[in-house]
């Protein structure tokens, strides 16, 4: 790719001038610079321990399920931050101010995560218990599953936000979730490779054939989540049992004769 040339040097394709070799700079703005980078790598892992702590949280929900209810909702969960580079493109795409406050504020993607659950009934299971949780807050609820965008796109998605307890204070950061079918999943990954593909202009028939595979993928959802229902009643497939957090039989009845054995001082 040819970067244009201007009088002051090269401009990248975002617009944003780099300043070149930072060795060959006046020490000051060497200083400003050294204290720049240490500014954005602290921004950056405040969104690192923001999706650590919202993993966590859908990890606990899993592993909760899957002990005590013997059901397990969630098929994968992926996340993913924004690079520094992608963010100060979108910062000088939107145009909006460049400080870190404001960034934060306009750029809410930065953190993001993916949960693919089994069906939809567990994903908006799976998002009323998340936001019920007192130290999240919901910010912004997009749901595509009830009004699915025009080309097919199935997701819900949720702003929230999370405090981050850092060694100087508490950081409230904004963190996207997307919950989404395994069947909505496969199509908005197989959209997204399309579209780049042909670099956003995707020929109508293929936009066609899109839309039909979306409503295919939505018909097999119902259907599956109906076979779920009259095989397993409600409840589900049994992964086996961890033992260092399960009692085997053997351990509750040796708790049980202990409880009922007489004690003696
Ligand atoms: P990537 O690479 O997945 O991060 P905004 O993020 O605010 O600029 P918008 O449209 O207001 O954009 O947000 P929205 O509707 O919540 O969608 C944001 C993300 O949802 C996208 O992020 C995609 O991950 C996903 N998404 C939304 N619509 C579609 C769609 O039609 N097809 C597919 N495959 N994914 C979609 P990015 O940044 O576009 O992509």
């Amino acid at each position: 790719m040819t970067v244009p040339e201007t009088p002051d040097g090269p401009v990248q394709p975002d617009g944003v001038r780099p300043i070149g070799p930072l060795a060959a700079l006046d020490p000051s703005v060497l200083g400003d610079l050294n204290q720049l980078r240490t500014d954005f790598t602290r921004f950056m892992l405040q969104y690192r321990f923001g999706v650590d702590e919202v993993t966590t949280k859908i990890g606990i929900l899993r592993e909760e399920f899957r002990l005590l209810h013997d059901y397990n909702p969630i098929e994968h969960v992926s996340s993913r931050l924004k690079s520094p580079e992608s963010i100060i493109g979108k910062v000088a795409r939107k145009g909006c101010d460049p400080s870190f406050e404001a960034i934060r504020a306009s750029i809410t993607d930065i953190a993001g995560i993916r949960v693919t659950c089994s069906f939809a009934s567990d994903v908006y299971r799976l998002f009323d218990m998340l936001t019920g949780q007192s130290d999240l807050t919901v910010l912004e609820v997009k749901d595509y599953i009830r009004s699915p965008k025009p080309n097919g796109y199935r997701s819900l998605h949720a702003l929230l936000e999370v405090p981050v307890f850092l060694s100087d204070g508490v950081v409230p950061v904004i963190v996207e979730v997307q919950l989404r079918t395994i069947a909505m999943d496969f199509w908005a990954s197989l959209e997204h490779k399309i579209f780049y593909k042909y670099q956003r202009s995707v020929p109508s028939d293929v936009l066609d054939g899109l839309a039909e595979a979306a409503e295919t993928a939505h018909r097999l959802d119902d259907l599956m989540e109906t076979l779920h229902h009259r095989v397993h009643n409600g409840d589900a497939v049994v992964d086996r049992p961890d033992n260092t957090l399960v009692p085997t039989d053997d351990v509750l009845e040796r708790l049980r004769a202990i409880r009922t054995q007489p004690r003696t001082r």
